[in-house]
């Protein structure tokens, strides 16, 4: 069976864990979000694909869901001693390895394509790890404080200002001049199942739907399309995503996020037994919708929601 699920970072990997789990004969296809990409000390970091090639090849803090495990600090610390900005953003010592190694493909000219699939060569991670896009998107968010209203890096919303103020704007720089990644369009047509991972609606698979071509790709495949909802018991599970939804004016609601995506886009969506009352609204939208337990303990739950998935879309005849 060819699945693909279009990813954002922890809440995306630890449901494919469970994927993997549930499914290990399976064909994932992975279709990976860029726009949190950030150049930080002339290196190139991509989160969302880390996060997932850590994770699945085991070697992810698991803890906190990004970075390595059994991680050091001592260049951001010394970075620091030289008074280097930024200091807020936790760079690893052996995270940095990854950046440096993608830095250099990079820079001989590879694409991030092909540089993502050398890293995970190394790591291994049991799915094939696809960027949205080779072309560069970064996700900007317009705020407005004291120094006035200005657009700053996804970065440094999330991460340096833990998304402490409301989110006005937030734009995908790039996105409009960038072309579905290589194997992105075929995977897509050529699955029985796509999954949406309970990730950002927003800044994870509202940038991969803004790559010119992969919304309509996602609506027009004959594969039946099943989201999990990231928002349980009426808030995120984690991150911020209620700030980046407002700022698109959608609630942070279980049912919300389902008529956001919208039934051209979803055949089924899942939600937790705490937003039960949210079933026959989005049934009501003509999107299959059912009530089960979301939250990933651990990778038997995880393994859950996966079969529950599974379950779903095998009653579902693609309209
Ligand atoms: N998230 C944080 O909250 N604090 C950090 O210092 C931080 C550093 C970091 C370094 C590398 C990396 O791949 C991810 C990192 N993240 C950090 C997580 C990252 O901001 C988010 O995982 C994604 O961008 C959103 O999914």
């Amino acid at each position: 069976m060819r699945i693909v699920v279009p990813a954002g970072g922890i809440g995306a990997a630890r449901f494919l864990r469970g994927l993997r789990a549930a499914v290990p004969e399976a064909e994932v296809t992975v279709v990976g979000n860029t726009g949190d990409d950030i150049t930080l000390f002339g290196l190139r970091i991509c989160p969302d694909l880390d996060t997932v090639m850590y994770t699945l090849g085991g070697g992810i803090a698991e803890e906190q869901g990004w970075g390595r495990a059994e991680e050091t600090f001592v260049v951001q610390e010394e970075l620091t001693a030289y008074g280097v900005e930024p200091a807020w953003f936790g760079l690893g010592d052996r995270d940095l390895a990854t950046h440096v190694v993608r830095t250099q493909m990079l820079d001989a000219g590879y694409p991030l394509s092909e540089v993502t699939a050398a890293l995970c060569a190394r790591w291994e991670p049991g799915v094939r790890l696809l960027p949205m896009s080779d072309d560069r998107v970064e996700t900007h968010v317009v705020i407005e404080d004291a120094g006035g209203r200005r657009a700053i890096h996804f970065q440094e919303y999330w991460v340096r200002h833990r998304a402490s103020m409301p989110a006005l704007e937030v734009v995908a720089v790039g996105a409009d001049r960038s072309r579905p990644g290589p194997g992105v369009l075929d995977a897509i047509e050529s699955a029985d199942l796509v999954l949406l991972p309970p990730s950002n609606p927003v800044v994870s698979i509202g940038t991969i739907l803004s790559v010119p071509g992969l919304r309509a790709a996602f609506e027009a495949t004959s594969a039946p399309v099943v989201g999990l909802s990231p928002i349980v018991d009426g808030a995120p599970v984690r991150g911020m995503a209620d700030q980046v939804l407002a700022a698109i004016g959608v609630d942070a609601s279980a049912a919300a996020v389902a008529l956001h995506y919208g039934p051209q886009l979803l055949d089924g969506w899942l939600v937790d037994r705490s937003d039960a009352d949210a079933v026959p609204v989005v049934s009501e939208a003509g999107i299959a919708c059912r009530a089960v337990p979301l939250l990933m303990r651990d990778i038997d739950a995880s393994a859950a929601m996966a079969r529950a998935a599974l379950d779903l879309a095998a009653g579902l005849v693609r309209s």
